[in-house]
């Protein structure tokens, strides 16, 4: 007889417990997975190269992260669109957002003698 009474109280404690366990559950859920806008695209700038980490992009808005892994300043333009960077310091990023439409683009290093010995390149723009 006593038996039944604990088999009941387990019983008892163990739907509580998945009570409580199945409201928790439920909060954790319905989180937006929505895409970000935009992509960021790694460029790497130095002596004397620019390489993306893909030259080749969607249309639209993209993300660039331009590192100067140089060990002097350059700058980073890119030719027909606002793209346009000053002086990055050797070691630092500096991040920039265009639209870019579908097309070739040239990217350049616009310091003097730069693009001439090797600091620039081309990205493709395509569906
Ligand atoms: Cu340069």
């Amino acid at each position: 007889m006593r038996r039944w009474i604990w088999l009941g109280i387990v019983v008892m404690l163990v739907a509580a417990f998945a009570a409580a366990c199945g409201g928790g559950g439920q909060q954790g859920g319905g989180q937006p997975s929505g895409t970000p806008e935009g992509s960021a695209v790694a460029v790497s700038e130095k002596e004397w190269t620019i390489q993306f980490a893909s030259s080749t992009m969607k249309p639209g808005k993209v993300k660039l992260l331009i590192k100067n892994e140089g060990t002097i300043e350059h700058n980073f333009v890119i030719e027909g669109t606002s793209v346009d960077l000053e002086a990055i310091p050797p070691g630092s990023t500096k991040e920039v957002t265009v639209d870019l439409k579908p097309g070739t683009y040239n990217v350049l290093c616009t310091i003097a003698g730069h693009s001439e010995a090797g600091m620039k390149t081309t990205i493709t723009v395509a569906q």
